[in-house]
């Protein structure tokens, strides 16, 4: 599967809603733990226009610990079933090849993989053999190590390298070239100065000819430029930064709330 067989809109920022199903997510965590309450969350997203909706069972959050695969398996397939029933495309976010592969078999079309396949040595021959479509963001060691490694000379270079070696391994492995959509990890392995420069030097990235996704939503560096420690309270600067990544022509924005998110890209639609 191609990312243009996902039938996507092309004419504007895609948006793809986040269902993290997990006690420990920064974010949402605790809130969503229930199946029935992740369903009816992902149900609201599709209704709001979420074009994909990206569900996790493992937390990511820079020093989290890693969960067990039977209780990530178990937190994610009931929710991917339903939601797939219910027509939405669907991201698996998880660093494993057997989740991907389970949750495939769930519904889901899309593996979203923050470790970029440097966590499981097995992702991209499964992902290859699956056929699906795979997100292969840019991150530097694991959720433990990262902030440590967080030290760039040149950050749009060196990032664009790495993301481009880790696109390298994933062709070789035999995954198709127009399956493939690049994202620069924003808050992985990346100090707030270090987010800022990767988001105003986007073509760099763009250069490489791949859909580039942007995971900004909530995340620290916009509380360090607004001073709001609560996520939640960080919601207005993310809407700010869809509307300049929409304006600008981005491919995807990957975020909490749907509908705000979808009116800045209208908004700036209006003004193209
Ligand atoms: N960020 C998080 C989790 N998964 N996936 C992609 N592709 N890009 C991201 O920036 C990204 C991600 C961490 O944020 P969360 O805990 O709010 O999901």
């Amino acid at each position: 599967m191609s990312v243009k067989d996902l039938n996507l809109p092309t004419d504007r920022t895609i948006v793809m809603g986040i269902l993290n199903v997990t006690p420990d997510s920064f974010a949402d965590g605790g809130r969503y733990q229930t199946t029935a309450s992740a369903i009816e969350r992902g149900l609201v997203m599709l209704e709001e226009g979420a074009d994909i909706i990206d569900i996790g069972g493992e937390s990511t959050r820079p020093g989290a610990d890693r969960v067990d695969v039977d209780e990530e398996l178990a937190r994610i397939l009931p929710v991917v079933t339903v939601l797939a029933k219910a027509g939405a495309i669907i991201s698996i976010d998880t660093k494993r090849a057997i989740t991907a592969e389970k949750a495939i078999s769930a519904g889901a079309q899309i593996v979203n993989d923050v470790s970029g396949g440097l966590s499981d040595s097995a992702m991209f021959s499964k992902v290859a053999s699956l056929g699906c479509v795979y997100i292969a963001m840019h991150t530097r060691g694991d959720s433990q190590q990262m902030q440590s490694m967080a030290t760039y000379s040149d950050v749009v270079r060196e990032v664009t390298e790495e993301i481009s070696q880790r696109v390298t391994s994933a062709l070789n492995a035999g995954i198709k070239r127009d399956s493939l959509i690049v994202d620069p990890g924003l808050g992985f392995a990346k100090e707030a100065e270090d987010n800022w420069t990767l988001l105003a030097n986007l073509p760099a990235l763009e250069e490489l000819g791949f859909p580039v996704l942007v995971g900004a939503s909530r995340k620290r560096f916009l509380g360090n430029l607004t001073g709001a420690q609560n996520p939640d309270d960080r919601e207005a600067a993310t809407i700010a930064l869809t509307h300049f990544l929409a304006q600008r022509g981005t491919w995807g924005v990957r975020v909490h709330s749907v509908k705000p998110h979808r009116d800045a890209i209208a908004v700036a639609g209006e003004l193209a």
